[in-house]
Parts: C-alpha cells; sequence; structure tokens
C-alpha cells in the first residue's frame, strides 16, 4: 500500500458487459505504460478463465507460515476442550493485527504439551501437502512451555522431528524446511539463546533460515540488529516482517530494516516512494501475504493491493498465508483471490511461480521445483 497512491493509476474501463474489463496499470511519475490487460473471457474466449481447481492442483511455494498461526482450529478447539481450559473462541472474528496478536497468545496457552506440538506440527504439514504445496518454509518461534511441560531446546527438537519424518514419508510431493523465528515481542536475551541453540544446528540442512516477527509495536529493529547480523556472520539467510503497521516511526524502522538488506522480507504493506525505490533497486524478495495485508492495512477490496505495485515491475514476490487459522484462508485461496483481483492469466500464474522459485531458501532444489511447474502448465496446454 504505497502511502503516495498518486504515483501510479489504476484506470480500469467496464465495458458493456462487467466480465469484459479493460485494465490499464500506468507508472504516473516515468509515464511508463506497464501493462495492458484486455480481459474479454465470456465473449470472445482469448484468456483462459483459472478454476480454483486448477489453481489447487498446481504445484505452490509456501515461505511465509508461521506454525502456531496455522493449527486447524477444529484440533484447537479439541485440545481446550479435553484439557479443559476455558477459552473465548469469539476472538477468532477479530480481523486485525491486535486480533492476530491475542489469538496467538491463545493458541500457545492451548498447546501446553510436546505432544500438541507434534500433532500440530503434523497437521500443518499434512495440511500445506494437500493443498499441493511443492516447496514449504515453516517457521516458528522455538519456546518453553511457561507451565514447565517443554524447554525450549524439546520444541525445537519436536518441530525438526516432524518434519523429518515428514520429508521421509513425503519429500517427493513436497520439501519441507523449518525457518526458526526470532519473536521481537520477545526478551534480547531470548533471541540470543535461541540464537545459541541453533549455532548448534548449524548443519542440519532442514533448517533453511531465520526469521524475524513477533509484534511490531513491542520493540525496534535495532535492538535486534546486531544479533541478526551475527547469524547472517555464522551463513544463516534471514527474512525480515517489515512496514506491517502505519506511521512515521515505522516508516523510519522500515529504512533501517531495508538497509541491513535482508535475503527477504516479509508483508512490506507501508511504503513511501523512497523506499520503494530502494526495495526495488536493492531487488530484494518480498514474501506477500493477501488476506492478512487485507486485514492489517484495512483495504476495501484486495485489487488495492501493493501486489500490483511489483508484480508488474517484474519484481520478485511470492504469495501466502501467514497464519491459516488466523486469517482462515489456505494457499490456494490466497492464489486464486489474487488472480481474479488483478484478472492473472495462466501464464501470468506461472510466471508468479516461477519468480516464487527463485526466492526459496535452499536453492539445491529450485531446478526440480522448476520442472514441476513448467511441467504442470506445458500438460495442462496440452488438454
Ligand atoms: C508478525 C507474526 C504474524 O512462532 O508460535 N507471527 N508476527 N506479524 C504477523 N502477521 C499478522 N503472524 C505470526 O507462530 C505464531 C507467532 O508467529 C508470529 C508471532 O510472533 C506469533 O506469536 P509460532 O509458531
Amino acid at each position: 500500500m504505497q502511502i503516495q497512491k498518486k504515483n501510479f493509476i489504476l484506470l480500469s474501463v467496464a465495458l458493456l458487459n462487467k466480465q469484459q474489463k479493460l485494465s490499464l496499470v500506468f507508472d504516473n511519475k516515468n509515464t511508463q505504460f506497464i501493462s495492458l490487460k484486455i480481459y474479454l473471457a465470456s465473449m470472445i474466449g482469448i484468456a483462459k478463465g483459472l478454476t480454483q481447481d486448477f489453481v489447487k492442483k498446481a504445484p505452490k511455494i509456501e515461505l511465509h507460515a508461521h506454525l502456531n498461526g496455522c493449527v486447524r482450529r477444529q484440533t484447537l478447539f479439541e485440545i481446550a476442550q479435553r484439557k479443559q481450559i476455558n477459552v473465548d473462541f469469539s476472538i477468532f472474528d477479530l480481523r486485525n493485527i491486535k486480533g492476530a496478536f491475542s489469538i496467538f497468545q491463545l493458541i500457545h496457552q492451548v498447546l501446553r504439551d510436546l505432544s500438541d506440538i507434534r500433532r500440530v506440527s503434523r497437521e500443518v504439514l499434512e495440511d500445506f501437502k494437500d493443498q499441493n504445496v511443492a516447496y514449504l518454509e515453516l517457521r516458528t518461534t522455538p519456546k518453553s512451555c511457561e507451565l514447565g511441560t517443554y524447554t525450549k531446546e524439546q520444541y525445537l527438537a519436536t518441530v525438526i522431528d516432524e518434519i523429518q519424518k515428514f520429508q521421509q514419508l513425503h519429500g517427493d510431493k513436497m520439501q519441507a524446511r523449518l525457518l526458526v523465528s526470532i519473536d521481537r515481542g520477545r526478551p534480547l536475551d531470548d533471541a540470543r539463546s535461541t540464537l545459541n541453540h541453533i549455532l548448534k544446528l548449524k548443519n542440519n540442512n532442514l533448517i533453511a533460515g531465520i526469521d524475524f516477527s513477533g509484534n511490531p509495536s513491542k520493540s525496534t529493529f535495532k535492538e535486534y540488529e546486531q544479533l541478526l547480523e551475527q547469524a547472517r556472520k555464522e551463513g544463516f539467510k534471514i527474512t525480515i516482517h517489515v512496514a506491517e503497521l502505519e506511521g512515521d516511526e515505522y516508516l523510519q524502522e522500515s529504512f533501517d530494516i531495508v538497509n541491513f538488506k535482508p535475503d527477504r522480507l516479509g508483508h512490506f504493506n507501508f511504503y513511501n516512494q523512497e523506499l520503494y525505490n530502494k526495495v526495488r533497486q536493492l531487488d530484494i524478495p518480498i514474501e506477500m501475504c493477501p488476506t492478512s495485508n487485507f486485514y492489517t492495512v484495512n483495504m476495501k477490496s484486495l485489487s488495492e493491493h501493493h501486489f500490483k505495485e511489483f508484480f508488474y515491475q517484474g519484481h520478485t514476490i511470492n504469495l501466502n498465508t501467514d497464519d491459516t487459522c488466523v486469517f482462515d484462508t489456505d494457499i490456494t485461496q490466497e492464489h486464486f483471490k489474487m488472480i481474479q483481483a488483478f484478472n492473472l492469466s495462466e501464464d501470468e500464474f506461472k510466471q508468479l511461480l516461477l519468480r516464487s522459485s527463485n526466492m526459496i531458501f535452499d536453492q539445491s532444489y529450485r531446478p526440480l521445483l522448476q520442472q514441476r511447474i513448467n511441467e504442470y502448465f506445458s500438460s495442462s496446454q496440452k488438454q
């Protein structure tokens, strides 16, 4: 969501029939013509309408999903009931960033045992596989349980163990990797101990990198910068949540984060022209989470999404769920909604997935991933 919206004009001319839409996207600043799309699908069949089924079956890439934010609601409910934990499930109706953080608190309260963490990890991996995700980077914050039922080390070992098992059983269908999250809502000491712990697991090739996330209003990036720099020097790839909130202090922080040059950025909701130019120039890939962004930005429609300001410029971006439980979504919906919002063609959908494959942290899997994407689209064209 660019703060100076004037720089971009999305001109949509609705023709006689509502389904016939002429969309012109211009970059006003250098009057460069970016994209002209004629959507006359229903009338003369130029564009091929993409069905939800086609999108579901496509080999997709999920790079921004928080483990506990993706717990099945049913599982959460069952565990809470079994343990007689009294929780107010009406908070799931809160569709904003503040609401999201109270939901995380609730989820963390319910998942009290290592067996819960094991079950949730297994189910979340299965859910992404069932959506035909071909490559997943799942992230989670290693934590101990306040009730003393598990330590941070046990938590991490359990998640890794489930990923390992999954790989053995289903690695041909979906490759899964772990990103270890540092939660800025927790004290710096906690982040330090997480880093020390994962340094011992440096050679574990299931760990693909580090994520910096959590409630942006609780601390500043600067407090953690040195630690993240240390992690980078140790060879970890880094993705950072950025510009989730609007306001001058967050804009300044976004500059700090972009200047740090992380390997990827998460969300990137709010920016001005200067920040936009910087990200374009540094060519930092962006993990976008349409539904989550829709609620945090308070958009009227997904066609306002900053996707348009990057996709048509050829920037490396991808689409993700963020928290399937919190935002009541899945990875097929995230793609399908954006295909609808921007009238993406089959070829544009394919380009989006190929671009996404360029930003995965385990690049050793990229050739196979691209092969799967190419095969899917070439076989679909023959039908
Ligand atoms: C910032 C988010 C987030 O780590 O317990 N998290 N941080 N912005 C978001 N977008 C709304 N969604 C999730 O998963 C839950 C944790 O992920 C981070 C928060 O720190 C949350 O507590 P794990 O598996």
